[in-house]
Formats: C-alpha cells, sequence, structure tokens
C-alpha cells in the first residue's frame, strides 16, 4: 500500500485529504501553485499540518520522484506541468474524492449534473436523515468527502454532490445509487470540448453493476440514450412523458409508476422549491430513497418541510396570503430569470442593485404578464427603468432602500400574490454580499403581520 502521498491543491479538499492520510500513518506532501498562500498560516488554521512537507510554487522532478500516490483536488486541471510530470513518473493519481471512497464505510449516492445538483443533493439528504440514522451530505455542496469519512460504519449513508472536475480523477468509486440530472454546456475551459465534459459526466456510473441503479433525466437527450448504455438498473425521471416506469411530473403532481402500476407521491404545490427544475430536482431525490428503501410517506413528509438551498429561490413565509420568495442569489440576469421561470403566481418583483454594465433585455422579456410590479433599488435602477420602457413594461417604481422596496410590494399586493426578490445583479454598494441582501429580505417579510 502507497506510503508516500502528495496532495496538489491547498483548498479545503486538498488540506481534508491531508487530514485522513495523516490518521492513516501516511507521510505527506502538500502543493500548491499559488505563490502568494503563506505554509505559515495554513498550518496555523490547521495544526495538523505541521507534519506535512508544504511545497509552494514550483516543485522540481526530484521531489516528485519520490512519492507512490498523488491525491489531486477538484479545481487541479490535469493538464497543468505538476500533473503531467506526475504522470510522467507513473505515480498513479487519485482524486480526492477516490481517497475518501477508499477509506470510507457503509453506501453512498452520488449526484451530479450541470444544473440543480446542489438543490437536489440537499433534498435527498433531508430525505435519507429522515428515515436513515447516519447521513453525511458530502462534496461538492462545500463539505469536501474526505473531511466526513472518520468513524463511520457499513451503516453510514453518503449522499454526495459530485462535479465532473471530481468525476475525471475516479478509479473504483462506484455509488449504489448514482444520478446525472441534466447536461447543458459548462465548464469548457477545463474539460474543452461537449464531448469531454459529457464523458466526464458518465464516469459516475463507470463502476456500476446489476446491483446498482442510476437515476437519469428522461428529458434529456443524451441521457437518455445513455440509460440504454449502462450495466446498473436505470430509473428514469421525466417533467414532459408519463413513463411506464419511473417518476413522472403530470398536471400538478408527481407519480411514481413501476411496471404500469402507479403511485402518487406529491402535489407540487405541496413543495417548498418552484419551478419545472425543481419538480426534476424533487423526482430525483424520490427516485433515489425509493431506490433505497426508504417508505413513501417519510420521503413526502422530508419533501413538504425541506427548505431550499439559502438565498435560491427560497422560500421565506406568508404573510395576508402574500408569498415571498428570497432569491438574493439572482445576481445575473440569467439567474434572475430562472427566479421568475419558477413563480406560479402574480408576481411583485426587486430588482437592481450594483452595475456590472449587464443587459437586462432578456430578463424583462421573460416578465410576460407573470410580474405585475416590478420595484427597482440600486444603482442599475435608471439603466433597469429605461430597459422596461423600450419593452414596453410600465409597471415599474423606484425605491431607496429594499425594505422601501418591500414595503410598496406588500401594501400593493393581494393574497394569492408573490413577492419575490431576485434583483439580476449584485448587491454591492447597498450590502456587502448577496448573503446580507437575502437576509435583510427575510428578516423584513418575517416581521409583517398576518392579518
Ligand atoms: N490550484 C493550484 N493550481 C491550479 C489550480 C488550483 O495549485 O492550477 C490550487 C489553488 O491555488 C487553491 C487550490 O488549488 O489553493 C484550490 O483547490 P480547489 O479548486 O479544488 O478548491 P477546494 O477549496 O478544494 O474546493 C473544491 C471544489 N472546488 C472546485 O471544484 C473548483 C468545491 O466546489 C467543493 O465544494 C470542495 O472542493 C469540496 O468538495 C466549488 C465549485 O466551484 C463550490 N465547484 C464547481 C461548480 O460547482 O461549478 C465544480
Amino acid at each position: 500500500m502507497s506510503k508516500r502521498f502528495i496532495v496538489i491543491g491547498a483548498g479545503i479538499s486538498g488540506i481534508s485529504a491531508c487530514e485522513l492520510l495523516l490518521n492513516r500513518d501516511k507521510e505527506v506532501a502538500l502543493y500548491d501553485g499559488n505563490v502568494n498562500i503563506d505554509a505559515k498560516e495554513l498550518v496555523k488554521k490547521n495544526n495538523f499540518l505541521e507534519n506535512v512537507d508544504i511545497i509552494i510554487g514550483d516543485i522540481d522532478n526530484e521531489t516528485i520522484k519520490g512519492f507512490d500516490r498523488a491525491i489531486v483536488s477538484p479545481g487541479i486541471p490535469l493538464d497543468i506541468d505538476v500533473v503531467k510530470m506526475i504522470k510522467a513518473y507513473n505515480i498513479p493519481i487519485w482524486g480526492e474524492i477516490e481517497l475518501a471512497y477508499h477509506y470510507g464505510k457503509g453506501k453512498l449516492v452520488a449526484i451530479t449534473g450541470t444544473n440543480g445538483k446542489t438543490t437536489t443533493t440537499a433534498l435527498t439528504g433531508d430525505i435519507f436523515k429522515a428515515y436513515y440514522d447516519d447521513v453525511r451530505v458530502v462534496g461538492n455542496i462545500g463539505i469536501p468527502y474526505t473531511k466526513m469519512i472518520e468513524d463511520c460504519t457499513d451503516d453510514t449513508i453518503f449522499v454526495a454532490e459530485i462535479s465532473s472536475f471530481q468525476l475525471e480523477t475516479i478509479v473504483q468509486f462506484k455509488p449504489n445509487v448514482s444520478a446525472i440530472l441534466n447536461i447543458t454546456p459548462d465548464h469548457l475551459n477545463r474539460h474543452h470540448t461537449m464531448e469531454n465534459y459529457i464523458n466526464a459526466k458518465k464516469e459516475i456510473v463507470r463502476n456500476q453493476d446489476a446491483n446498482d441503479t442510476c437515476i437519469l433525466n428522461y428529458e434529456d437527450e443524451v441521457l437518455r440514450k445513455f440509460g440504454k448504455e449502462v450495466k446498473c438498473n436505470v430509473l428514469y425521471f421525466s417533467s414532459k412523458t408519463i413513463l411506464e416506469s419511473g417518476l413522472y411530473y403530470n398536471n400538478g403532481a408527481i407519480y411514481y409508476a413501476l411496471d404500469g402500476d402507479i403511485t402518487k407521491i406529491i402535489d407540487v404545490d405541496d413543495l417548498t422549491i418552484l419551478g419545472l427544475h425543481n419538480y426534476e430536482n424533487a423526482m430525483c431525490g424520490i427516485a433515489a430513497g425509493i431506490t433505497m428503501g426508504i417508505p413513501i410517506d417519510v420521503i413526502v413528509k422530508a419533501l413538504r418541510e425541506f427548505k431550499a438551498v439559502e438565498h435560491r429561490i427560497e422560500y421565506v413565509c406568508e404573510r395576508r396570503g402574500v408569498k415571498f420568495y428570497n432569491d438574493s442569489k439572482g445576481t445575473n440576469t440569467d439567474a434572475a430569470i430562472k427566479g421568475i421561470l419558477a413563480m406560479n403566481r402574480p408576481t411583485y418583483l426587486i430588482g437592481g442593485g450594483y452595475d456590472k454594465d449587464s443587459t437586462y433585455d432578456e430578463w424583462v422579456e421573460c416578465f410576460d404578464g407573470k410580474v405585475k410590479k416590478l420595484v427597482l433599488i440600486g444603482k442599475t435602477k435608471e439603466a433597469i427603468a429605461s430597459c422596461c420602457d423600450k419593452h414596453g413594461f410600465r409597471d415599474y417604481e423606484f425605491a431607496d432602500t429594499l425594505e422601501e422596496a418591500m414595503d410598496i410590494c406588500f401594501s400593493e399586493a393581494s393574497s394569492g400574490d408573490t413577492i419575490l426578490l431576485s434583483p439580476a445583479c449584485a448587491s454591492w454598494g447597498m450590502f456587502k454580499n448577496y448573503e446580507e441582501r437575502g437576509k435583510v429580505f427575510k428578516t423584513h417579510a418575517r416581521a409583517y403581520k398576518d392579518a
């Protein structure tokens, strides 16, 4: 078994990987290409690194030669010089998730996809926690898989968000349940071609066999076809097609069909996450739960209680029949368009903020009868207002603060309406960051009286 490891990347995954290896009595070196990293500071923050040889900036062939195995962090492209040197000496490479998998025990549910994987992982984690005692939510969601390995047992269930970066360096990684939500162009600077990106995502099933299951989006052409090629069981979900077997959305509800036998799972009005893309995320989580033997009533309870990832189309509260949604993370027009598309009720929209020289046309175009009124704050209010004029949308008004904007909306909104903060702009200039903006929105919304 390898003894001397070099860990590449001193971010959260690299540091957790070092700790895991030290706990297993390995000799560890940590390399990072960023010359601004202060090794002493790293050790101060992570005492265990005292026993690690920290190499910053350049690394030479002689040093590389001395290692038996390399562990790479997800953000390390595999074509940078240090990785090329490692490959030239035939030193085996594991990704940080491979290292965690190697030392882990229990069961693994691994979720990938271009969009929605964080929400789906969080939701799936909640469904599993409602039934199993030791569930650990890990991976790209922000908690390194290697950090959560200690004390795991055969009864532990890992629910992991897995990125295409992480899948590039797996070897034996074998989820009991995998899921690919969708694949659209992303990260092409790292993967270079769409084909490479798709192939990286497909790696998630590489080691799965007839005992395992892969959950796939039936409406994604690549994935529908992929389901016919894999060696494991396949469970599809669909937001458009009534399936003979699998999860599907139809006319306001989610159903589970097994060889034509149909069970209604939940009305989507009972979900706390909105929009067709979120129904897909929910179906994926339900599919994972069903596959791992969780009773439907437990799944439904967890779905009803699920709190969306903070600041992303996050349901806040209902006052006088008016629902409040915080989409402070809608800091650009693309993200803010998703916010509007997710609304299924007439909407009072709060927008505007820091000026990034964006254009707002596509955002305003999607208001499309759904946005009753737009209240604008921040530096960009004039620019957005003139874009509204251009597109014939006249129902806008200016406010000086977020709270004032909310008061305007709440005084005019009636029961059945929604108030949505989805600004299409960054928060700077008025707030420290989008989190602070979202928190102000939530506090002010909750302070409104119900009657
Ligand atoms: N580094 C080099 N050379 C390089 C590139 C990076 O030395 O050429 C060093 C940097 O100087 C830095 C370190 O590598 O010190 C950073 O490593 P990292 O980028 O792998 O970051 P981590 O802090 O370990 O976080 C990673 C994921 N980051 C990326 O994939 C870029 C986190 O996902 C993940 O939450 C974390 O591991 C735990 O698993 C973030 C992300 O942006 C959220 N993911 C992408 C996405 O979601 O789109 C894929």
